[in-house]
């Protein structure tokens, strides 16, 4: 199955509100959601992995890909599809010999050093990176300034891994963050703000060139 990563939620309960996470995990896969990533810095492991499992339970069928943010060992216990790593996280090299070659890694790579690292690991350790914050943002208390739509081209460029951009990305800007030829966006904000998931995956969607550059897996 084609690894699609274009329309790319990253959800914890936090951000799921009174609607919840499900919910609208359920709503955006209506509008064409084709990634999850359930992402939680203050959730004990055993909550994550039965938040996971729900998830999972959710998306059976759909082919909207599960991945946990920065807990290889929560992934993999709940048949999770893969694992978001951070450059501080487990290493990706480590990260592959301990969950096998079927199971997708993604690592975040935001600048250029880091994305030659990244595209001189060997073939096979990491499926995408993820490029970001591509705006401004304060979803990420931590998060530096965006890079700009010019800098987010320029990186996406230095590599063959497919790229997914994250942060600050609307309803308003979304068409204009494809152009920088990135394989996906990832949002929080934009779809679980949305009153409408739904609508607000598909119109994130809106401006996405074909085909998509994936890896086939
Ligand atoms: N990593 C970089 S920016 C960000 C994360 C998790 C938050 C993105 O949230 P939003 O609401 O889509 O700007
Ligand atoms: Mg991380």
């Amino acid at each position: 199955m084609m690894l699609d990563l274009s329309a790319y939620l990253v959800i914890g309960p936090e951000q799921g509100g009174d609607r919840g996470v499900l919910a609208t995990i359920d709503a955006a896969a209506q509008g064409g959601l084709t990634a999850v990533q359930l992402r939680d810095k203050h959730a004990s492991a055993r909550q994550l992995v039965n938040l996971a499992g729900q998830l999972r339970r959710v998306l059976a069928g759909t082919g909207i890909r599960l991945f946990i943010n920065d807990r290889l060992d929560v992934a993999l216990a709940a048949g999770a599809d893969g694992v978001h790593l951070g450059q501080s996280d487990l290493d990706v090299e480590q990260a592959r010999r301990i969950a096998g070659p079927d199971f997708l890694i993604g690592l975040s790579a935001s600048t250029e050093a880091q994305i030659t690292r990244a595209s001189a690991l060997p073939a096979g350790t990491v499926d995408y990176l993820g490029i970001g914050p591509v705006f401004d943002t304060t979803t990420k208390a931590d998060a530096p300034p965006g890079l700009g739509l010019a800098a987010v081209a320029r990186l996406c460029s230095g590599t063959a891994l497919p790229c997914v951009g994250i942060g600050g990305i609307t309803a308003e800007n979304a068409a204009s963050v494809w152009s920088t030829g990135l394989a996906g966006l990832a949002v929080v904000s934009m779809i679980c703000g949305a009153a409408d998931p739904a609508k607000a995956t598909a119109r994130l969607l809106v401006g996405r060139s074909q085909p998509v550059r994936s890896a086939a897996r």
